[in-house]
């Protein structure tokens, strides 16, 4: 690691298919940062429990995402990429410390847990209300400068940062306060069937989002359906949410403006424009799906890398640990 450079720490939870507002919203800037910065990336496994998982699913979903996220351009020479479960002694350790930091009523006003809790009112575990606890405890272990990721996580990092001036003003200078890193484009893709929502890997309805792995066909015939509304003029306006959204994609695609892409479509109806955004997008993926199924197939590569990569991790954040338990007292 360059020490002259600042760090960089974000996560994904390998709970589906990672979806292409997961592409645009994180991976896609976590791969263009990997020369300016130290780069540190993992899959948050031990998150994915807040929500019922199937034990067989989640480990070849986990292995899956491992091999999806080099597919899409993380590099584990320049970056440490890792699996949570494996560093799990560290990160669990300080999440329960954290916990003990962070008040009712904070985690009470995520918008996360109230979205989940929705979806999922069978189960509205302790894991789910205290799982920014343990986002903190990821990030602060690892004492980053920024922290990139979509919009949605905005505010679990912003608690992070609470927690952490909380910690440092009791106990003195102990962690880093990290700064959320948003960038605007591809921020928050939204559903397909339903604009007001974003796009999320979890949604049970395929058609709302195009996963990195779709293929062409399924691609084209996703935007083919996409819910946009009745005027056919393909134009940025706040009351176009469907439209935006397939123009927010074309541009992270083809990097062209808003202006530009309204100017290419002055003449054309929505169902040009679907096609291309939809041809657009399977042509950009095609080779992220071949590097997949290539790497995929070399299991025991996957696994020397992420166990290695793993257990730096762990060394790594020890530090940190050791520093927070000595401070309060906690027996070594
Ligand atoms: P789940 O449905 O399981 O909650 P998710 O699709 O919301 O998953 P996460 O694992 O929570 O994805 O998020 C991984 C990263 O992708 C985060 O940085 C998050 O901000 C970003 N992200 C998720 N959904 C979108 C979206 N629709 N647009 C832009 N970025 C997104
Ligand atoms: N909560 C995040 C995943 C996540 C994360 C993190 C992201 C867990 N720990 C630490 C950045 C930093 C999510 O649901 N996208």
């Amino acid at each position: 690691m360059n020490s002259k450079k600042k760090t960089v720490f974000s996560g994904i939870q390998p709970s589906g298919v990672i979806t292409l507002g997961n592409y645009l919203g994180a991976i896609k800037n976590w791969v263009k940062m990997q020369d300016d910065y130290n780069c540190i990336f993992f899959l948050a496994n031990m998150h994915a429990i807040t929500v019922r998982q199937d034990p067989k699913n989640l480990e070849e979903n986990t292995l899956k995402a491992y091999a999806l996220l080099l597919a899409c351009g993380i590099n584990s020479e320049k970056s440490l990429f890792f699996i949570q479960s494996l560093a799990g002694e560290t990160h669990s350790q300080l999440a329960w410390i954290l916990n003990c930091y962070t008040q009712f009523g904070e985690l009470s006003r995520m918008t996360q847990f109230k979205d989940k809790s929705q979806q999922h009112p069978e189960n509205i575990n302790a894991g789910l209300f205290t799982y920014p606890c343990l986002m903190a405890a990821d990030i602060l272990l690892y004492q980053p400068d920024l922290i990139p990721t979509g919009k949605d996580q905005k505010q679990h990092v912003e608690l992070t940062r609470n927690i952490a001036e909380r910690f440092n003003g009791i106990y003195g200078e102990t962690f880093k306060i990290p700064e959320p890193f948003i960038l605007s484009e591809g921020a928050s893709i939204r559903s397909l069937v339903d604009p007001s929502k974003k796009m999320s890997k979890s949604d049970k309805n395929e058609n709302a989002c195009i996963t990195i792995l779709d293929p062409k066909d399924t691609i084209i015939k996703k935007f083919k359906r996409a819910v946009t509304d009745s005027e056919a003029k393909v134009y940025l306006s706040d009351d176009k949410p469907g439209i935006n959204n397939l123009m927010t994609i074309y541009s992270c695609f083809t990097g062209m403006g808003f202006a530009q892409i309204e100017k290419e479509f002055s003449d054309k109806g929505y169902g040009a424009f679907k096609l291309a955004v939809g041809e657009t997008v399977a042509d950009a993926l095609q080779p992220i799906q071949d590097k997949y199924h290539k790497l995929l197939s070399d299991e025991t590569f996957l696994k020397f890398l992420y166990t290695e990569s793993s257990q730096k991790a762990k060394d790594i954040s020890q530090f940190t640990l050791d520093e927070v338990k000595r401070k309060i007292g906690l027996c070594m």
